[in-house]
């Protein structure tokens, strides 16, 4: 079998060359798993890496969240992401005009050297993928954007007919690599994949082993059936990072999701 066999539609529609590298590693290393490395130390960050690497295709960051984030061992954390075969993902949810976005991606932090993909809010216009682009553009290199299409918090105010106006807008843009969905809900998934079509990604947060509630409104759906509904990853934090044992954990988390892929 290869990459093409197992994600089939999704493979052959794919424009862009960053969702043909996530399928190739996710069909490499079987798993859809995009790690939320939430964590608020580079030792922690390094250490979660180091356990989970083998069983996740994607590294989600929060880079504003570390207390000691500094320069050199970002480039060291990063590089030793890519020695793992793992797409970055900065999940800055970037909101504002394009110019200010395409400026954001630099600063202290200098995303737009290190990132593969970012999110972002489509609340202030379409500009806002111009921007980030711009920024990458620039720096010389490639990236893509997941737009919030959905979200898994309770009380969101990310109606239908906003997740339509956002799918409508994101659909055929290039720079544009997919949709951020609901992990929570089945049902919604399946909607936003018939919005959708074939060709861009739909990546899922809130999917947790243990459904339900989770802290401060986050809700959670299970990862098989995430899957099984269209998505294409399932990004888990707490799930892994708070367990026991991260590595069997992220292990569990694969299997499901390959399983559904299979299945799928
Ligand atoms: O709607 C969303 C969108 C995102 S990107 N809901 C989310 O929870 N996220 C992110 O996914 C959130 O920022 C966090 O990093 C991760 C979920 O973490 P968990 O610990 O609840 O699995």
């Amino acid at each position: 079998m290869e990459a093409s066999d197992a994600w089939k539609m999704r493979w052959h529609a794919a424009t862009l060359p960053a969702a043909k590298s996530y399928m190739e590693v996710a069909f490499e290393k079987k798993t859809l798993v995009c790690l939320a490395a939430d964590k608020y130390t580079m030792a922690e960050l390094f250490d979660l890496l180091e356990a989970v690497g083998p069983h996740i295709a994607a590294l989600k960051t929060h880079v504003d969240l570390v207390d000691d984030w500094n320069k050199e061992e970002w480039g060291r954390f990063c590089e030793r992401a890519k020695e793992m075969n793992l797409l970055i993902f900065e999940d800055r949810k970037f909101a504002d005009i394009g110019k200010i976005s395409q400026k954001q991606m630099g600063g202290i932090y200098n995303i737009q050297q290190w990132s593969d993909l970012v999110t972002a809010h489509m609340i202030s216009g379409p500009d806002v993928v111009d921007g980030v682009q711009t920024a990458w553009a620039k720096a010389s290199r490639t990236g893509g954007v997941l737009l919030l299409a959905q979200m898994s918090s309770r009380g969101n105010l990310l109606d239908e007919a906003y997740t339509e106006t956002v799918v409508k807008a994101g659909k055929n843009h290039p720079g544009v690599f997919g949709f951020i969905g609901n992990g929570s809900l089945p049902d919604s998934i399946r909607h936003l994949r018939k919005m959708v079509g074939e060709e861009k990604m739909i990546w899922t947060p809130g999917v947790n082993i243990a459904t339900g509630d989770g802290e401060m409104g986050q809700r959670y759906g299970d990862p098989y059936e995430a899957v099984l509904s269209g998505s294409d990853c399932i990004i888990v934090g707490s799930g892994i990072h708070n367990s026991e044992n991260p590595a069997d954990a992220a292990a569990a988390y694969a299997r499901a999701s390959w399983k559904a892929l299979m299945e799928r």
